[in-house]
């Protein structure tokens, strides 16, 4: 099964919406295989963001990153890279549409409340920087069952 990684970014914490992002995703059928509320260091920003070094929001977006917590997940499930990308909403909030995460709860580029991994290969890179293997719990739900065909 696929896995991805998600991040709560700063503003979601601050502004009292993990709850509501979190749920949005359990509610898709996705499953969280880890979790955690962790304050982003300078060095794990510019790993995590290094594909932006030079862009010119790259010194406020790792400014943004690091000033209050988030939360950072793992999340499992069928094309779960592409199904959380789809959920969240196109990077911009102004043009992702209503029903995603971001067209929804978002309405500044800066502050678009959640990540999720671009690819599969982004995934496992991203979920290393962030998760021990040990962090990650493997489980099974019941209700799997009437959420993915056999
Ligand atoms: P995404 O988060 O949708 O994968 P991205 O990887 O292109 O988008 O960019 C990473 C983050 O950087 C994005 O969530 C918000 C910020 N960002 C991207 N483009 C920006 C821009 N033109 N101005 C300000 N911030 C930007
Ligand atoms: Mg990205």
């Amino acid at each position: 099964m696929e896995r991805t990684l998600v991040l709560l970014k700063p503003d979601s914490i601050q502004r009292g919406l993990a709850g509501e992002v979190i749920s949005r995703l359990e509610r898709r059928g996705l499953k969280f295989v880890a979790m955690k509320l962790m304050k982003v260091s300078d060095e794990l920003a510019n790993r995590h963001y290094g594909e932006h070094a030079g862009k010119p929001f790259f010194d406020g977006l790792v400014k943004f990153i690091t000033s209050s917590p988030i939360v950072a997940m793992v999340v499992e499930g069928e094309s779960a890279v592409e199904v959380v990308r789809n959920t969240m909403g196109t990077t911009n909030p102004i043009q992702a549409g209503p029903g995603t995460i971001r067209g929804d709860l978002g309405l500044t580029i800066g502050m678009n409340l959640i990540h999720g991994s671009d690819s599969p290969e982004s995934a496992k890179k991203e979920i290393d920087t962030f998760f021990k293997p040990e962090e990650i719990v493997d489980y099974t739900r019941n209700i799997d069952a009437w959420i993915i065909e056999a």
